[in-house]
Parts: C-alpha cells; structure tokens; sequence
C-alpha cells in the first residue's frame, strides 16, 4: 500500500553543531561528531493527507496445537461454528493471536510479501526474548542467588501460543540472558493443558516455591506449588511439582475456567507465621461482569482457607488476569517495597489486574485494611479496569517483583506481535518482553505510578548525537542526521513558545489520542514530538508526540500519544492512534524518553507516568531507519530544549553451556 502522504522536502536552513560520541559520560560539546540538519517545512495538507486509519483487524485462529485431544476438541468446535474460532478461549483461555488478519487459519496466504531481510530485521537488539518459537505472560520473576530470573509462558513447538511450559532465562543485569531449558512442562494430569501463569515468593530463609495455574484441562484451572529441585543451584536448572498438587481448586462460587495467576504472597499482618496471595476470577452472577481478586491465606503453600469477601471487585471490567497486589512508598523515602511490608503511614498499596475483556493493564492505588480482607481505592472514580493503566499501547499480563538486590520493584510486562499469523509462523518467533521498568509512586502528583527503563539499560549507551537546542517551526520537519536508529534511546524535553500557549484560548477541547488524526491532525498547540523508524521521504514513521489541549474548565490539558498508522506499508498488522493524558505540574518541561529496538518502540513521556509500547513492522524504513523531531501545531515554535540520543548495544544473549554462564557471570 502506497502512502498517499505527499509532500515536498523544502530545506530552508543547514546548520552545524558539534556533539560528543562514544563515553556516554562525557558533556554533549567534548566530542568531535559532526551534526547537519535541514529544516523541511510541509504544509498543513502535508500530514493531513495521509492514507486512513487501519484499526484493529482481530484475527480468528486455530493454530498449531500439539495435543490430538485438544486438536479434537477444536475440531468438533469449529464444525459447529462455520467461522473461524480461536484458539485461546477453547482451551479455557482468551485469545492468543497476534492480531493482524492473515491467519493460518485462512490457509496461510495473503498478507505483505515480507522477505527474509525484512523479517530478520525485526528481532530484537537488547529486548529480551527466546531464541525462537511463541512467549506471553512473564512468570515468577525473582531475584535468587545473585542472579536475575524470568520465566515466560512458552510454546516450544511453534511460534503460535498453545502447549504452555515455562520457559526460563537467568541474567546478571536485566538485560544479558542466558537462556536455560524449559523449567516446567505439562507433563501431570493437573496441567496437561499446559503449566499456566505463576508467581514467585522468596521466604525468610532464603528459599523460595512457585505457585502457578494448571490447567488440567479446556474447563478447569487449578493452582499447584513447584519449588527448586536444588535449592543450592543458582540457576534453579530443575523444578520439583510438589505431590500434592493440585494444591487449591476453584471454590464452588466460581467458574472452574475463571480462577487463575496467583501472585507473589505476602506475610499476613495479623499472623505473621501466615502468608496470603489473590488470585484473579469472574463474578458473571446478574449482569455484573465483575472482575474479581480472591485472597487466600496458607502457612505451608500446601493447604488454603479462602477469605471471606474479595480483596477487591469492579463491576462489568469482566475476567482478572494476572493479578499484582504490592506495596509502595508514598513519601518517597524508598524506591520499591518488600511485598510483604505492611500498610500504613507512608505506604500504600497498588492493585492490578489485566484485563481479559480489553487486553490491557489497569490499575489503581489505594488503601489496605487487611483485617477486613479489603482493598479500597483512592479514587473511586480512576478504579481497577477503569482508569489508569501501566502503558497505553501493547502491554499485557505484567508482573512485578521486589529485587532485594537493588531494593527497586521491576516490572515486566508481555508486548505481542501485532502482525499476522502468518508472518509470525515465517519469522519463527512471536512475542516481546518489555524492558523491565522500575515502578514508584509519583510524589509529585500523588495520584499515579512511574515507570522507568531500570538503570542497566543505560550501560547499552555507545554512541551519543545531541541535538539540544533546534527550534521546530509550526507545520514543519526537522530530520536528525545520524548513521542508523534501528537500536537507539532517545531523551527530550519540549518547551513550547509561551506566547502562543497564551493565546490558544480556542484550542481544542476534548481531544482524545484514539479518535485523532494522530500526527497527522492539526491543531494550535499540537501535535509535535518526534517520527522514529522512519524511512528517509516518511513514507514510513511512528510518531511519539504530545497534543496540548484545553479542558472544559480552559486549564491546559496535555496528551502523550503514538501514532502507529503510517509505521508500515503493510495492511496486515494492526495499526492505532494509542495514549492519554499526561499529568504536567507547574513549571514543568515537556519530556520523552524513547526506546527504539527494531520492531518495538516504548515510550515513558513525564518521568515515566505514561508509557506506550508499539509494534511496527516497517517495510522501507528497515536497515535504513533515521529520527525526525516534527512539530505539526499550526501556531506554535517547539523548541527542543535537549534532545539526545544514544545509539544501543545489543545484549548478545547466549545458550546455556558451561562457558556461557562463565560469560554471563561476569
Ligand atoms: N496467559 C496464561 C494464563 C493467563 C493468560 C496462559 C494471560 O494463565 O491468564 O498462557 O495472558
């Protein structure tokens, strides 16, 4: 598909800086890199006209599933439905597809002519994941014995989901992996249908036991408990499923497919020799559509007592996923919380729950009275599945853990493909982690979260280009010239011209980044921000950008967008206008932070209170990807203040063999 975006490359000014390469550290005006620029101006038609939005094409799939009796079981489905089912809720799960339209089930044809080099160039540089083959739900990550863990959800026969075990990797870092054999495979009656989502608890002498989902089969989801089978070895190479598993059965007020994910358990605060853990479920009773998080108390992780009530219910927000319940320092005097430490003066608790209905991750913060077995949010208003979310892009299933390493909470989250089927079964993988992102309570507007790439990530810093200090004119494009920005990390911060700030009185009011005409869109004070994997004529560009807007009551409102409609030429990914409001406190500069690795962009826009993960599958712009700033506002200068970006490393990530965990000890 042809880009119907027309417009004419008008240089009207070059200009020279210097800039600074290779030690990060070194101040942008100590190094000897050469920076020229042309200011490009378009007009107002030069965005606006752009080809149309492709909105989200669901995909209905069923895929490649090993097991005969569950190939049965889709068989008799699907000879009853004529259309094509998925995959996901015939085995008591929710769709797994990646959501382009050209699906296997469709016979595999249609759908871009991708070639070898442009598939290739999608993986990744320094995002985690497996060599090959499907991952979703990040499990029990921990940190034990001086080493980082992550298991995934992993189907090691295809790049499809299905055939659920646990994949493993071990890191010193964060960011270099060793990736280990699988940890735990279906291979019990109790999760013959697959070793489903689970969560780690470190007890108080250092050990440590998974709790995690069965599913025993299509209809019914059981919690069972693995601990290390050598509590000695680091890597925890080997698991042993405990003999009494299924250890908890669904209770008789819920559906036997609705009650899974447990999560990490904490010290009760009124029996300390007690831990509790939730677990997510529906409440489909009338038409309440509730999700649901029920708290479990146990001594021994081997026997259960449900207690009485929920820790929380949202009405019509429907089923919980992959629940996260940990504690937060609100006045700041610490950057991550034991999950077991208590509620009360400084400390409230956050809860989180992944939304089966919509596929995203909300959550709120609030207060725990856990005598009464209750969370209540701060916000009535801003509740679980209705307010806030981690990020406002691909982001799903996330879990946090408590690093004591580092005394920081990190949190993982799962970013699908949002390509097609197809593609993903020819490039042999499907499925990203984000980077892990430390999470904090934001002091300054004490109403949210922030979300952070952990510091590792830095050390993926070489070579830094600074552009601090261009002026973008209003309607026009400024590219930023560097060899290649396939891997880079990008830092902004935006001033707007005050004088036109003063004099919006008109602008617009109720903007909304989904119904907008995202970079495209024209209004007084927006949008503007930056076009990244972009090709060099923007036949292709995913845009990071911010849209200030005015609201009913005329205070000035800012929104955080990503405007993926003109990343690909391809039609057969899917393709939005993501983001929300973005708090801005007085005094405040506009800032972005921008990870760019290959087919993933994430974005943290104030310090890390709005994250957006896109999926972008560019077609010109690969091996060839370049950055512009664009300022599309009709009357306002934006001025980026600073504006570096670093080229990344790639993290090299190695198999496991003895040499490797030599290499990655290091
Ligand atoms: N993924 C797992 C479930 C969980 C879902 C199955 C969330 O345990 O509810 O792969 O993506």
């Amino acid at each position: 598909m042809a880009d119907a975006t027309s417009y004419a490359l008008l240089p009207t000014s070059v200009r020279t800086t210097t800039e600074s390469s290779g030690d990060s550290s070194l101040p942008a005006s100590g190094g000897f890199f050469f920076l020229s620029f042309a200011v490009v101006l378009i007009t107002a038609v030069a965005f606006a006209l752009g080809g149309g939005f492709v909105k989200d094409a669901a995909s209905h799939v069923v895929g490649a599933i090993s097991e005969t009796d569950l190939d049965g079981e889709l068989q008799n489905l699907h000879s009853l439905h004529p259309d094509p089912v998925s995959r996901g809720p015939v085995l008591g799960v929710s769709e797994k597809a990646s959501g382009g339209s050209a699906s296997l089930l469709l016979g595999g044809h249609g759908g871009y002519p991708w070639t070898n080099d442009m598939l290739h160039w999608q993986r990744t540089g320094f995002h985690f994941q497996p060599p090959r083959n499907w991952m979703n739900d990040p499990n029990g990550p921990v940190f034990y014995k001086g080493w980082y863990h992550l298991f995934y959800q992993y189907n090691r026969d295809a790049a499809v989901w299905g055939n659920i075990t646990w994949g493993h990797a071990a890191s010193r870092d964060l960011v270099h992996w060793l990736h280990l054999p699988v940890a735990m495979v279906p291979d019990q009656w109790y999760d013959a249908n697959g070793v489903w989502t689970g969560s780690a608890t470190v007890l108080p002498d250092g050990g440590l036991v998974m709790v995690y989902t069965g599913s025993a089969n299509s209809t019914v989801q059981v919690q069972c408990v693995a601990v290390p089978a050598d509590p000695n070895d680091a890597l925890l190479l080997h698991w042993r499923k405990h003999p009494s598993n299924p250890v908890l059965l669904p209770p008789p007020s819920v559906l036997p497919h609705d009650f899974r994910d447990p999560t990490t358990a904490w010290v009760d605060p009124s029996d300390p020799s007690a831990y509790l853990l939730a677990i997510g479920s529906k409440n489909d009773t009338g038409d309440r559509h509730a999700g649901v998080a029920y708290v479990y108390s146990t001594r021994d992780f081997l026997s259960y007592r449900l207690l009485p009530g929920a820790l929380h219910t949202v009405n019509g927000t429907g089923m919980w996923e992959c629940v996260d319940f940990f504690p937060v320092s609100v006045d700041g005097a610490r950057i991550g919380l034991d999950t077991s430490e208590r509620a009360g003066d400084g400390v409230k608790h956050v809860l989180k729950a992944s939304l089966d209905d919509d596929r995203h991750d909300y959550y709120a913060i609030g207060t725990y009275v856990a005598e009464e077995n209750r969370w209540v949010p701060d916000d009535g208003e801003m509740d679980v599945g209705v307010g806030l979310r981690y990020d406002w892009g691909k982001f799903y299933a996330a879990k946090t853990f408590y690093d004591q390493n580092k005394k920081r909470r990190v949190l993982w989250g799962w970013v699908g493909e949002a390509d097609s089927e197809r593609a993903d079964v020819s490039k042999g993988w499907a499925s990203l982690m984000s980077i892990p992102r430390t999470v904090g309570f934001d002091t300054k507007t004490g109403r949210n979260l922030v979300f952070w790439p952990v510091e590792e990530v830095e050390f993926l810093r070489t070579t830094r280009y600074d552009f601090s200090g261009v002026t973008v004119e209003p309607g026009s494009i400024v590219p930023l010239s560097m060899p290649t920005a396939a891997q880079v990390d990008i830092e902004a911060q935006f001033e707007l011209d005050s004088a036109a700030v003063d004099a919006a009185v008109d602008a617009e009011i109720g903007y909304n980044c989904r119904t907008s005409d995202g970079a495209a869109g024209r209004g007084l004070l927006g949008p503007f921000g930056l076009l990244v994997l972009a090709d060099s004529v923007l036949s292709e560009r995913t845009a990071a950008y911010f849209y200030v807007s005015r609201s009913a009551d005329g205070t000035l409102r800012t929104h955080f967008c990503q405007d993926e409609t003109r990343s690909s030429h391809a039609s057969d990914t899917v393709k939005r206008v993501v983001g929300y409001t973005v708090p801005v406190l007085d005094g405040e500069t506009l800032s972005v932070r921008i990870l760019v690795d290959h087919s993933i962009v994430e974005s943290f826009a104030q310090g890390g209170r709005s994250a957006i993960t896109s999926r972008v599958y560019p077609t010109q712009a690969f091996n060839r990807a370049k950055v512009f700033l664009f300022n599309n506002a009709t009357s306002a200068h934006v001025k980026a203040k600073s504006l570096r970006i670093w080229e990344m490393d790639s993290t090299f990530n190695h198999y496991y063999r003895q040499e490797a965990v030599q290499i990655c000890s290091n």
